[in-house]
């Protein structure tokens, strides 16, 4: 029923609206297994047995936003917490000695970083970017447009913002009082100023068939190098908070999104089922391991807070571990690098 269209985009074709629409309705285990398969088969034939992995530093989980879905929102009366330049600095510098390709810096839209046309922020980039030699990103919430030279020059290599929907309405629910343009320039400012970008999408937040069929196209359009889907986790003292968790929606989306985007960076995140996510989400085509956290340094994840932190199942030991024996090569970061390169250069042909 659906071998037609695995057929089409094992031969690198992509996939169009009603292909992905079709593959989204798949309900029977074979056909997902299929699936599955035809992106495990893509994603070797772009990136062979390789698998990539981001460190992650939440350094400030204060934030002015008020996000529907999101434990740190503005209401939510929680404990917060920010690190000093000096400790994110360490905590960096540790996330490249334990081995990984990447320090992804984020954190709540927090007045304090922003301040002084982000002041504190450049910072920090700056400061990090001395102390390690590994890539940056930067995930800081939506900033002005002046902001991308400055982040770009204190070495910021990537930018990561994410839509979660592409449906206008839905996004209004989602991030309250946010506006959907600025949030979508984010994306396309960090390029003009010389960044990479990531986009993505929640899934299991009240969207339709054809709203993710929208977003798997926008993100094709948009050209990102690195785009995700996650769970929404519903979190405690949220107005989503009483929603309940999908299961096998996001297995389905990645993999439609690598038939659809076969040589695009896609992230298995720890954020959502911890390590035991880890393999279903690699067998389902994500190249890249994110939300890898070093244990008791007091810091947390963002859909899950907790989960397999303070155990050391999200340092980077543990997801050696787990993906070696999977079969997996963990990439080296001198192949990262020259991975950006080549994907660099294709989009200065392109
Ligand atoms: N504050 C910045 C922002 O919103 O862009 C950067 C960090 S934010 C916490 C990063 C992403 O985490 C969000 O864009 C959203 O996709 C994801 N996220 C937050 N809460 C989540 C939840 N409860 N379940 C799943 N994903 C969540
Ligand atoms: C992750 N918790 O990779 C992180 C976060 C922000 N750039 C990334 C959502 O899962
Ligand atoms: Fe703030 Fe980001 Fe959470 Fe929204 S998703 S409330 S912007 S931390």
């Amino acid at each position: 029923m659906y071998e037609k269209i695995f057929e089409k985009a094992s031969e690198g074709k992509g996939l169009i609206r009603e292909e992905i629409e079709k593959l989204l309705s798949i309900k029977d285990q074979d056909s997902l297994n299929l699936l599955f398969e035809t992106a495990r088969d893509l994603k070797r034939k772009h990136f062979g047995e390789k698998v990539f992995t981001y460190g992650f530093v939440y350094f400030s989980t204060f934030c002015r936003n008020n996000c529907s879905f999101c434990y740190y929102r503005r209401d939510n009366n929680i404990e917060r917490y920010r690190k000093t330049i000096e400790e994110t600095v360490s905590l960096s510098g540790d996330l490249q000695d334990s081995g990984v390709n990447l320090v992804d810096l984020t954190m709540g839209e927090d007045q304090t970083m922003h301040a002084n046309d982000n002041e504190k922020l450049i910072e920090m980039v700056e400061k990090v970017n001395s102390a390690v030699s590994i890539p940056i990103m930067l995930s800081p919430g939506a900033v002005p447009e002046e902001a991308f030279p400055m982040f770009r020059k204190a070495g910021a290599e990537w930018f990561a913002c994410y839509q979660e929907t592409h449906n206008r309405r839905l996004f209004s629910e989602m991030r309250l009082e946010q506006d959907f343009d600025h949030r979508s320039n984010q994306r396309s400012w960090a390029k003009r100023y010389g960044m990479m970008a990531e986009d993505g999408i929640m899934v299991g937040i009240g969207e339709t068939r054809s709203d993710i069929a929208d977003s798997v196209i926008q993100m094709g359009a948009e050209g990102c190098e690195q785009i995700r889907t996650m769970t929404f986790v519903p979190q405690s003292g949220t107005p989503m908070s009483a929603m309940r968790k999908e299961k096998e929606k996001e297995l389905k989306v990645m993999a439609i999104m690598r038939l659809a985007y076969p040589d695009r960076l896609i992230p298995a995140s720890l954020d959502v089922e911890g390590i035991e996510g880890l393999i279903p989400r690699i067998r389902a085509g994500a190249n890249i391991v994110t939300s890898i956290v070093p244990p008791r340094m007091h810091l947390a994840g963002v859909a899950q807070k907790e989960l397999d932190i303070d155990s050391g199942f999200r340092s980077m030991e543990h997801v050696a571990n787990v993906l070696e024996k999977e079969g997996c090569k963990i990439g080296r970061n001198s192949e990262y690098e020259s991975m950006l390169r080549d994907i660099r250069r294709r989009r200065c042909v392109a």
